[in-house]
């Protein structure tokens, strides 16, 4: 195939040309957030855009390069970030980089022993997901947080585990800054 050049609007995260954008509104994810009430609430009043995925089309063959733009819309479900739905690659020993353009977040990470790191996202953070970490990313900030993200074209997405279990963390604001906490819900021993 020929080589071609994809632009980013870095304000907007806006891709030119794009032919493939994901949107998920609060409907598509309302039981991954944890104040249910709240979640309903914000259904009633409208449904709002959690988040909208830019994606560059290649072919999702072994050797080429997925990539993509990510905007995650400042907001909060209750005292809970959006954020992303979340995943592991269906070929889970696929890696990932995200570069943050603009805004400020938190990436959750978690391996499948259900151990959890948290990495910051802020303007200029290249972030590295090594294989077999599943990853959601949350906005903690005022404006949206957009982010460059590059993995192997066929690496898949496996929502499943994540859409059952969650993850073992989640971000809340707590006196007005962004504090990451034990999820309840999460199943003990992982
Ligand atoms: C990202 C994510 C994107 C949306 O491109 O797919 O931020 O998050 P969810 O896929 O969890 O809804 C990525 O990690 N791709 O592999
Ligand atoms: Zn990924």
């Amino acid at each position: 195939m020929e080589p071609f050049n994809s632009y980013v609007d870095l304000l907007s995260g806006e891709v030119f040309p794009c032919r493939q954008v994901v949107v998920r509104r609060l409907s598509d994810m309302a039981r991954m957030f944890q104040d249910q009430q709240a979640a309903q609430k914000l259904l009633q009043e409208g449904n709002p855009v959690i988040y909208r995925v830019f994606n560059v089309v290649v072919p999702e063959e072994y050797g080429h390069l997925q990539h993509c733009i990510s905007v995650i819309f400042p907001g909060k479900v209750g005292q809970e970030y959006f954020m992303t739905k979340g995943h592991f690659h269906a070929r889970k020993d696929t890696a990932e980089v995200y570069l943050t353009l603009r805004g400020n977040g938190i990436l959750i990470l978690q391996n499948q022993r259900g151990e959890t790191r948290v990495l910051e996202m802020r303007p200029g953070s290249a972030s590295y997901i090594p294989p077999f970490w599943a990853h959601r990313s949350v906005n903690v900030g005022k404006e949206p947080l957009v982010f460059f993200a590059v993995y192997p074209a066929e690496a898949g997405h496996d929502y499943e585990i994540i859409e059952k279990q969650g993850f073992a963390v989640s971000v809340i604001e707590h006196d007005g800054k962004p504090k990451v906490v034990a999820n309840p819900g999460y199943p003990k021993g992982g």
